[in-house]
């Protein structure tokens, strides 16, 4: 884990630096990705899974392998710190596991998954984009998700997933369907829509590129995030149950008026310090008044209960790193859900 300027620099160019991670019992989805200005979204990012020898979920899947990693991502033509000089730049095209067409582009190959009749498969689905939700779907198939974001779940079956930037799902798919291609695809809106093929054990190819038309969003049952509960598999109750939480923080969001390509946290503009927080923190650091304001460093008390409210919403999703949050309540409706909220480390601001 190491966003830089906060844990520690960031590696200078010709150099290297080699992450040793304590995995302890963690296991599940999950995905690394350069952590300074746009690099990631210029390709400095990739799925990384911890797989579960013990998996308790292991009898509801029969396949789980590199080729059931799904990635989706975003991609610019042009670098994307150069394509941000204009607000929110819609992506050129956009790829799973690599592979994508633009229209007026050439034809490769799209991403191929094999699957083999009445074979269940666990698919790792992890959003690898810059910008915005995708809604996910595999044609005539239901996705099972079993995980979200490294934290098992009780199983939970969609026709579509609404997947934000560094979400990630694990859904079992049954391949009981005649054999046949299914499309796989993901899409934010029609400008942005694109096609992959999920292949049967008989191949029967599907030629040409299949227009854009005929591809029909399915209309089932598609997950929204926040709005949709589906409980964690083992520790369902958030921390702290239902009682107060012994910090709390509410955050707004702006677009920062100064600046087309900048917004706010509570009226201010997060920016790099100059000395990493970690090195501070090492070096006696211990209140936030040991922080400039723009590091938007906030200090906890160890082992406490934290409540974060988001007012207003960004429409942007929010992440930490290294912890799991119990989403309690959407904006959306409905009561809050003390019992077993979604617990993830994603979610829609
Ligand atoms: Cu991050």
């Amino acid at each position: 884990d190491g966003p830089s300027f906060v844990t520690q620099c960031p590696i200078a160019p010709n150099h290297t630096y080699t992450y040793q991670l304590a995995l302890g019992n963690q296991a599940g989805t999950f995905w690394y990705h350069s952590h300074l200005s746009t690099q990631y979204v210029d390709g400095i990012r990739g799925a990384l899974v911890i797989y579960d020898p013990h998996d308790a979920q292991k009898h509801l899947y029969d396949v789980d392998n590199d080729d059931t990693v799904i990635t989706l991502s975003d991609w610019y033509h042009t670098p994307a710190l150069i394509s941000t000089s204009t607000l929110s730049p819609v992506p050129d095209s956009g790829l799973i596991n690599s592979a994508g067409r633009f229209s007026g582009g050439p034809a490769v190959q799209r991403t191929r998954i094999n699957v083999f009749k009445n074979l269940r498969y666990r698919f790792r689905i992890v959003s690898l984009s810059a910008q915005g939700a995708f809604t996910f779907q595999i044609d005539n198939h239901t996705l099972t998700i079993i995980e979200d974001d490294g934290v098992p779940t009780v199983p939970y079956t969609v026709d579509a997933i609404q997947i934000l930037a560094a979400q990630r799902y694990s859904v079992v798919v049954t391949a009981n369907k005649p054999i046949a291609n299914y499309c796989v695809l993901f899409f934010s809106s029609p400008r942005y829509m694109l096609i992959e093929n999920m292949q049967g054990s008989a191949l029967l190819r599907r030629l040409g590129v299949v227009p854009l038309a005929k591809i029909t969003p399915t209309h089932g049952h598609s997950i929204v995030n926040g709005t949709d509960t589906y409980a964690p598999l083992t520790d369902p109750t958030p921390p702290g149950g239902s009682g107060p939480a012994d910090v709390t923080f509410n955050f707004t969001f702006n677009p920062d008026p100064t600046s087309i390509n900048a917004s706010l946290i509570n009226g201010t503009q997060y920016q790099p310090p100059t000395v990493p927080t970690l090195l501070k923190i090492l070096s006696g650091a211990s209140t936030d008044a040991d922080f400039p304001l723009h590091d938007q460093t906030l200090v906890l008390p160890f082992n406490s209960t934290i409540e974060v409210n988001f007012i207003g919403g960004a429409g942007h999703p929010f992440h930490l790193h290294g912890h799991t949050f119990s989403v309690i309540q959407s904006a959306a409706g409905g009561p809050p859900n003390f019992i077993n909220p979604p617990k993830r480390d994603v979610v829609s601001s």
